[in-house]
């Protein structure tokens, strides 16, 4: 079994892929579903994101994304756990735009075989479900900030890689060992995340506490799980609560 990791988005992923936007997208994401969420729909733009809440009856759907870390104009929400953590969404699709990982997502799903969203909330349930998936190799896909590396994604890939390294053999390539690196030598995920230029950016924006609500480790159990057996609008993907 091979493990990967890039620390961008990049490539063809055959087989399992996981997704890591750990500040805030993927953290956001787990929490919707946490909150009573049946689904999300990670959208390719902001404007299919408002176009579907018009066209809804109302109630059925809730809009969360962020850009500039702030909310978008029109949407319910911004892209924050904590925001998120506070509500209900029993019974409402989630609508996600955000500016990085929701774009990782689309880009993972343009190949990969089984695609999960992992952060540190839900990373030895993440882990588990890839290795329970995997046939052949696992990637896992760290969104970063405009395109440029950010150290909280790679911190949050090596706990993923300590994890599944500790569930059985892997070939791993010099991603997974920078990635290990990181995480062994990044303190603990407080600490890590909170040196990261975006959790600096967070913290300037009074956005402190997503970040220490997205260093809690394995607090969830729930891997939203890329729906394929669905049709969703064009220009979304569907996840559920795996
Ligand atoms: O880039 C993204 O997808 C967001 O997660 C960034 S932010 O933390 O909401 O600013
Ligand atoms: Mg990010």
């Amino acid at each position: 079994m091979r493990l990967r990791v890039d620390l961008l988005p990049h490539g063809q992923y055959p087989d399992v892929v996981m997704v890591i936007d750990v500040l805030r997208a993927t953290t956001t994401a787990i929490t919707y579903l946490e909150r009573g969420a049946p689904a999300l729909l990670l959208t390719s733009t902001p404007d299919i994101a408002l176009a579907m809440k018009l066209e809804a009856a109302s109630g059925i759907y809730a809009l969360g994304g962020e850009r500039g870390g702030l909310p978008i104009p029109g949407f319910d929400f911004g892209n924050s756990p904590v925001e998120a953590a506070a509500q209900n969404f029993t019974g409402r699709t989630v609508i996600m735009n955000t500016t990085n990982g929701t774009a990782a997502a689309h880009v993972a799903a343009q190949t990969g075989k089984h695609v999960f969203l992992a952060a540190l909330t839900n990373a030895h349930g993440a882990a588990r479900r890839a290795r329970a998936t995997a046939t052949e190799e696992i990637a896992i896909v760290c969104a970063g900030t405009d395109e440029r590396v950010g150290l909280e994604d790679v911190y949050t890939a090596g706990v993923l890689a300590e994890y599944l390294l500790a569930m059985g053999e892997f070939s791993i390539d010099d991603g997974a060992r920078i990635a290990l690196t990181v995480r062994r030598s990044g303190g603990n995920p407080l600490e890590a995340l909170g040196s990261s230029a975006h959790g600096a950016r967070l913290a300037s924006l009074g956005l402190g506490e997503d970040v220490r609500y997205s260093a809690g480790l394995s607090t969830s159990t729930l891997v939203p799980t890329l729906d394929r057996a669905s049709d969703p609008p064009p220009g979304t993907l569907r996840f559920i609560s795996g």
